[in-house]
């Protein structure tokens, strides 16, 4: 990052003159930002910029990250040498295979600081891994009348299961909502809870606002009138230290895609009290302990809740880009997030008629905005020209969309391999795109 000095005479004085930001130099945890970038093949595409060959800048970490060689290759490697089905084989390649699968259950357990390995549920991302609460512990223990406080903030993921599963038992969603500043105001929890309100379920950081909210606020409070907490952390797993035990939280939901991993693989977090009271989502093949032709009873904790064939070439993946993320540390990766962060905004307001959508104090690198006179995604179409890649559309957050009162926002999400000259190319493409649309 950028020096503060630095920053701020470049933030106040539009443009950044060329050459000033060696922030690729930065390191996180002894390493140069510049060698981190050479991990990712896909940050070495060429893309056309002013009719000159120049590299991407992927700013679309919020939607998928890049992954890192390390990831391909072990995925690679797993497919050449030990692809078999887990849990099944007593060969030499089953046994490998199994032990690989386990052995990525036992990182994310250290990874996000679980009791125990069986608390670690693997599912196919952050979208199955909300479901199978909905429909495991939200069948099981909803009844009608009760409720279930979200926020409005909420991607679709961690609003439409619980419509779905409110309609089903008689239950109504209530909301915290969003204030200007794109902030949940928490001291609006009294005003919202009743004895009814049987569990809460809120987004740890916005895909569109970059809002952190204060789990763990919210947790104790829950907690202290007896209702569990989902937490989704699909955006704050990639991006912030994760202790599930310090929070304190009753499950956690969230995807490898988008902490370095492959796509198809997430994790569904939940304590063992809670989980070993639910029965199974889905039925088929290993969630069994025996079967007989009108019945069956399950398998143990987690696999209860794993039938048929999982990731496991995904879990291979997940368990090297656990491993890349540990060795940068997240301490280190949010370090430096913040710098970002903090550089980009001061950058982002440089824009004239950018509005910028969402300004909490506790917040991610992700930038939601609209420029005036330009649809979003006739922006993110210009963008795409100039090399850059941004998200443009709803964000799987229409409710969101509607508070805000727009019908879409361009969005651009960083991640710790992206730099200060990246928001500096962002911006200048930014200019040319109002100075091309008026
Ligand atoms: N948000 C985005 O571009 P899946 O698709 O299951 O891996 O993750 C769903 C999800 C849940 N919660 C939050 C806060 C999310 O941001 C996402 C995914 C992507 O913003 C794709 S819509």
């Amino acid at each position: 990052m950028v020096k503060g000095t630095q920053a701020a005479q470049l933030g106040a004085s539009g443009p950044a003159p060329a050459g000033a930001l060696l922030t690729s130099e930065r390191r996180i945890s002894g390493r140069r930002i510049a060698e981190i970038r050479g991990d990712f093949p896909a940050l070495k595409r060429m893309v056309s910029r002013d009719g000159r060959e120049s590299r991407v800048v992927y700013l679309d970490n919020a939607a998928t990250t890049q992954k890192p060689q390390v990831v391909l290759d072990a995925m690679n490697d797993y497919y050449e040498r030990s692809n078999a089905n887990v849990h099944r084989a007593l060969y030499t390649m089953g046994e490998e295979s199994t032990a690989a699968y386990e052995a990525t259950r036992r990182k994310i357990q250290r990874f996000v600081n679980a009791a125990r390995p069986s608390e670690i549920v693997y599912t196919s991302g952050t979208t199955a891994s909300i479901n199978l609460v909905a429909y495991s512990w939200g069948r099981t223990f909803l009844k009608e009348g009760d409720e279930i406080l979200l926020t409005e903030m909420e991607h679709h993921s961690n609003l439409i299961p619980w419509q779905l599963v409110a309609k089903e038992r008689g239950c109504s969603l209530r909301f915290l909502p969003v204030e200007d500043d794109g902030t949940v105001d928490l001291d609006r929890l009294p005003l919202l809870w009743s004895e009814r309100t049987k569990l809460v379920a809120i987004v740890h950081m916005s895909n569109v606002l970059g809002t952190i909210n204060d789990v763990k606020r919210v947790i104790e409070f829950a907690h202290e009138r007896g209702a569990p907490v989902i937490v989704d952390g699909a955006q704050s797993v990639p991006h912030l230290p994760i202790d599930v035990q310090a929070l304190d939280c009753d499950f956690l939901a969230f995807s490898g895609h988008k902490m370095c991993g492959p796509t198809g693989i997430g994790i569904l977090y939940g304590k063992e009290a809670l989980l070993s009271k639910m029965p199974p989502f889905l039925g088929g093949g290993e969630m069994i302990e025996a079967v007989w032709l009108d019945h069956a009873t399950w398998n143990e904790l987690p696999y209860k809740f794993e039938a048929g064939t999982p990731p496991i070439a995904e879990s291979v993946g997940l368990g090297a880009a656990v491993d890349y993320l540990s060795s940068l540390t997240m301490e280190g990766i949010r370090a430096y997030e913040e710098e970002l962060t903090g550089y980009a905004l001061r950058r982002l307001d440089t824009v004239p008629g950018l509005s910028l959508y969402g300004r909490a104090a506790a917040r991610g690198a992700v930038f939601s905005f609209n420029i005036a006179g330009v649809h979003p995604h006739d922006l993110a179409q210009f963008l795409d020209r100039e090399g850059v890649c941004v998200r443009s559309g709803h964000h799987c957050a229409h409710p969101l969309m509607r508070k805000l009162d727009v019908p879409a926002t361009a969005r651009a999400s960083f991640s710790f391999y992206n730099t200060a000259e990246e928001v500096d190319l962002l911006v200048d493409a930014l200019a040319k795109a109002r100075e091309f649309f008026s």
